[in-house]
């Protein structure tokens, strides 16, 4: 085994897998085999950085996908959830899964599996039955789509009682989730799939390294949903590739500038890190910002830039946009890995107001240089800031989701008691609970299959 063993369920966990465990029951009318857990993530800072190549700090947070299955003898996959929301789907194994209509929840299965059927080829035989149930807000930068791939990849591997080790799922289980079209990086299943409990985890990609990283003693971290749903499968999908897009653009134009200084073409603004392990990353902007504007190039001035025709990069990025804002994105990716290096130093010092600090600055980039923000988010802050929080920025993709903050222990009361009282009370029915929106946690161990 080469991944720690399965964590205690808490209290709430037991109740909630004892109900599904119930529901498996009646959907599927035979007794399930297996349980599985994948937390969520929120991520403290890093972000927009793990495409790149650059470091992550996230942790796991006490929202997960579980799942309740039973081996088959065919090679079915047959999905249930618990909530009505999302309609019963079937599928076949196989190495070309047709997916389904963009948007459809089975799609993040599908990932999964056609993932694993590639990775494990003839190992893979048994189907299985799975009912769902997830608690992690959809569109909220918490990576629920990330949890729900996860656990469908643990949940098919324990129908087949196939052990891969969670680090090389960790790395093949991003590529498998392109399958849904976003050209996401590694921090959620590297989460959902590695966290351990009580720490945040900075995570370097390209080869996957990861290491817990202490908390701030005295502080809590709360989570603040800005009620603007990201769905990645809309409007957010496109602007998150498009984000993609810009910065391997910009790599492509630095390669041609750094020309012959470096050793192999420059895929990633992490592959610096390699080339030039001891300059400072953000050397490398002042490159960029002797040739380009701040303004949005188009395709044929970018391809001018880099000596090729704009036919040839249009075939290799897509249809993505017309307008690439290659600077702005260039200083926020460059000066955020910065940032997750201090902020790494500030952690280990136990220093949370430099952290806090880091947040703050963090905030400003992702809102200024890499246009992530919307009124709502930007709203949070300015109260979190108001009502005393050290530092506050938003997590994930962005478009709306939420903000992670850092507060004072002995002011968290006041703390949450102005912002429901200036952000929440007005946009809530007074049914809704105002605990599903903002909360703390206890960051969670990750992934965990527990055999019935
Ligand atoms: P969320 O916020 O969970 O959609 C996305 C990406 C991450 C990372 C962050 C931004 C997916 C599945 N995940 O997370 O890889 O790039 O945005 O830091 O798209």
């Amino acid at each position: 085994m080469n991944h720690p063993p399965a964590a205690a369920l808490t209290h709430d966990e037991e109740e909630r897998s004892s109900r599904l465990i119930d529901a498996f029951r009646g959907a599927v009318g035979r007794p399930a085999g297996f349980l599985v857990r994948a937390p969520g993530r929120v991520n403290l800072l890093g972000e927009h950085t793990d495409y790149n190549g650059l470091p992550v700090l996230p942790m796991a947070i006490d929202r997960s996908v579980m799942i309740a299955l039973a081996p088959r003898q065919d090679r079915t996959i047959r999905l249930f959830n618990t909530s009505p929301q999302f309609t019963p789907c079937t599928y076949e194994l196989s190495d070309a899964i047709p997916p389904y209509a963009d948007g459809n929840w089975g799609n993040y299965s599908k990932a999964a599996a056609q993932g694993l059927a590639r990775h494990c080829g003839a190992r893979l035989q048994r189907g299985a039955d799975l009912l769902i149930d997830g608690n992690i807000p959809a569109g909220a930068g918490l990576s629920s789509s990330s949890a729900l791939v996860v656990a469908n990849a643990l949940a098919v591997l324990a129908a087949n009682d196939i052990d891969l080790p969670y680090e090389s799922l960790a790395e093949l289980l991003p590529l498998a989730e392109r399958y849904v079209g976003t050209l996401s990086g590694g921090m959620d299943q590297a989460t959902s799939l590695l966290a351990r409990a009580g720490h945040a985890l900075r995570i370097d990609f390209f080869p996957l390294r990861v290491r817990t990283v202490p908390l701030p003693a005295g502080y809590s971290i709360v989570v603040c949903h800005s009620l603007v749903q990201a769905e990645k499968s809309g409007a957010a999908k496109r602007a998150y590739n498009l984000r993609v897009i810009e910065c391997r653009l910009a790599c492509r134009v630095l390669d041609r500038l750094l020309g012959t200084g470096v050793p192999r073409r420059l895929d990633t603004f992490g592959d610096l890190t390699v080339f030039f392990p001891h300059r400072p990353l953000l050397d490398f902007l002042s490159y960029l910002t002797a040739q380009l504007p701040e303004r949005p190039l188009s395709l044929s001035e970018i391809a001018a830039l880099i000596g090729t025709s704009p036919e040839r990069l249009y075939e290799e990025c897509g249809a993505v946009g017309d307008a690439f804002a290659l600077l702005p994105r260039t200083r926020h990716v460059l000066s955020e890995a910065e940032r997750v290096e201090q902020a790494e130093r500030a952690l280990r010092d136990g220093d949370a107001l430099a952290f806090g600090q880091l947040m703050d600055a963090s905030h400003g980039s992702c809102r200024d240089d890499y246009d992530i923000s919307c009124p709502e988010l930007e709203e949070l802050i300015r109260i979190a800031k108001e009502a005393g929080a050290v530092g506050a920025r938003l997590t994930g993709a962005g478009f709306g989701g939420c903000t992670v903050n850092l507060v004072a222990e002995p002011e968290v009361p006041a703390f949450l008691m102005r912002l429901d009282r200036y952000f929440y009370r007005s946009r809530l029915a007074h049914s809704e609970r105002v605990g599903q929106y903002r909360f703390l946690f206890k960051p969670q161990a990750g992934a965990a299959v527990y055999a019935l």
